[in-house]
């Protein structure tokens, strides 16, 4: 609990308006997509990287956590104030400072969303293409702090890919700032790197330079459907070693098809197995034929119907699905665990397999969907809140065939709080205890997002020596 005079403080900070501690208001910071929840002591709203600064400094005087939060879409818990303390919320610092046509970047607050940004640029002739599904609520510094990746990762990358700089408070309070705005800056170590996807843990970021690309000058895309999601995972695999790299290789299993159509209420795949949404950008002759060869390849591989999105508005329709995918899934059951593993690409049939094993023996239901031109499966697994032991045994299953294959435990949604048990198994102790001392160098007393359990296991932050 905080007391009255760091109460006072806060508010000679940023102003009565902007800090809450209303029960009714606490709840509505409480929580992400995890179902997880935990309420915060207050939430401060600041506008400038100075109030963060001095909230930060406050902080580490009066020994009280603080959980940096954007829009609460995050998907391990990296934003659920654990251990109680001040949520800071950038829902005011939510500018767009600058779109530099000329040197290809923009500068932006935390608290954009990202669709907003990405709309801005595209009026431009410009591109951003990282791409949650979530891009029409999540903001820019929930993606830096996560590392994001989204739908067009196969081509462009994720969020790291396009942060060029950032302006950071450190957990101490100081202000830095890292990298340039240049294409290119060895200039010490690549602090931006390591901030991007830290999940607020080692830096409150105030400010983002980010990466922009021309706009790709056309759009070509297709779904398929298969009777099989074996079939459809080896047409996701060869059309990646068919030497076409699409900005798009989406997944979709029965579960995930049959939730996302009685969500929207609409018949997309006439009752198949499973679909593969491909696009393709660039120049209009290249996607033709891109698209064309695209269309061989999985009718080759079995598939029993392939549909061409050739308008803009069937465009939407398709890809709307696929963003309701998730959401979809909480009619299925009243959990939703959900994981991100992530294979080398070649791979995805094999994982599938046996996460469909694992479905069976445990008797639970799995749904599998996700980017896989990534190798990167959203694999969730549905059950009943009496279940939630049995589903622990078999995510640790899924983890380990994961890992036998060369893969990472996470490929987009980070560890916070969901898949913190499980780090050791895929870095080992010298990696765990090398980041630990990463962390309590920067943040020696233990502020900022406590309790994201591989950091720093205990809630309370540390008293000084
Ligand atoms: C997506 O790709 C998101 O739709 C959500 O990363 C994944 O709910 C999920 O498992
Ligand atoms: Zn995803």
């Amino acid at each position: 609990m905080l007391k009255p005079s760091v109460l006072k403080e806060l508010k000679a900070i940023v102003g009565a308006d902007n800090l809450s501690t209303s029960p009714e208001e606490l709840v509505v910071y409480s929580y992400d997509a995890t179902q997880r929840e935990s309420l915060p002591w207050a939430v401060v709203r600041p506008v400038s990287p100075e109030e963060v600064s001095r909230i930060l400094r406050l902080a580490n005087q009066e020994l009280f956590p603080v959980v940096p939060r954007g829009a609460g879409t995050g998907m391990s818990g990296g934003s659920v104030p654990v251990c109680g303390g001040v949520v800071l919320s950038f829902e005011r610092m939510n500018s767009i400072l600058e779109i530099d046509e000329e040197n290809l970047l923009a500068v932006v607050e935390p608290g954009v969303v990202t669709g907003d940004l990405q709309r801005e640029v595209e009026a431009r002739g410009l591109f951003y293409p990282p791409d949650p599904a979530s891009h029409k609520f999540c903001t820019l510094g929930g993606n830096v702090a996560e590392c994001a990746g989204g739908l067009r990762a196969v081509k462009y990358g994720v969020t790291k890919d396009y942060v060029l700089g950032l302006e950071v408070v450190l957990p101490t309070g100081e202000l830095i700032r890292t990298g340039a705005r240049t294409v290119k800056s060895v200039a010490g170590y690549d602090l931006t790197k390591l901030i991007v996807g830290s999940e607020g843990t080692l830096g409150v970021v105030t400010k983002i330079i980010l990466k922009l690309l021309p706009l790709p000058e056309s759009v070509r895309t297709l779904s398929a459907f298969f009777p099989s999601a074996d079939q459809a995972a080896t047409a996701a695999s060869r059309i990646m070693a068919g030497r076409i790299i699409p900005r798009a290789l989406e997944f979709v299993d029965r579960g995930a098809l049959r939730a996302v159509e009685s969500h929207l209420h609409e018949d997309i795949s006439g009752g198949a197995e499973a679909m593969l949404l491909v696009e393709v950008d660039g120049p209009a002759d290249l996607t033709d034929r891109e698209i064309g060869k695209i269309e061989e390849l999985v009718q080759k591989t079995g598939a029993s119907r392939v549909v061409r999105a050739d308008t803009e508005k069937d465009r939407e329709r398709i890809w709307k699905a696929r963003r309701s995918i998730s959401p979809a899934l909480y009619a299925l059951k009243p959990k939703k665990m959900n994981e991100d593993i992530v294979v080398p690409r070649s791979r995805i049939a094999e994982i599938l397999r046996e996460i469909g094993d694992i479905a069976k023996r445990y008797e639970l239901m799995i749904v599998n969907f996700g980017h896989a031109g990534d190798g990167n499966i959203h694999t969730n697994i549905m059950h009943e809140a009496g279940e939630a032991a049995k589903a622990e045994k078999a995510v640790k299953e899924i983890f380990a065939a994961v890992l036998r294959l060369g893969g990472s435990i996470s490929g987009e949604h980070g560890i916070g709080l969901s898949k913190a048990a499980y780090l050791p198994m895929e870095l080992g102790q010298a990696a765990l205890d090398a980041m630990q001392s990463i962390k309590r160098a920067l943040d020696p007393k233990g502020i900022l997002n406590p309790g994201k359990i591989f950091l720093n296991a205990e809630c309370g932050v540390r008293n000084a020596e």
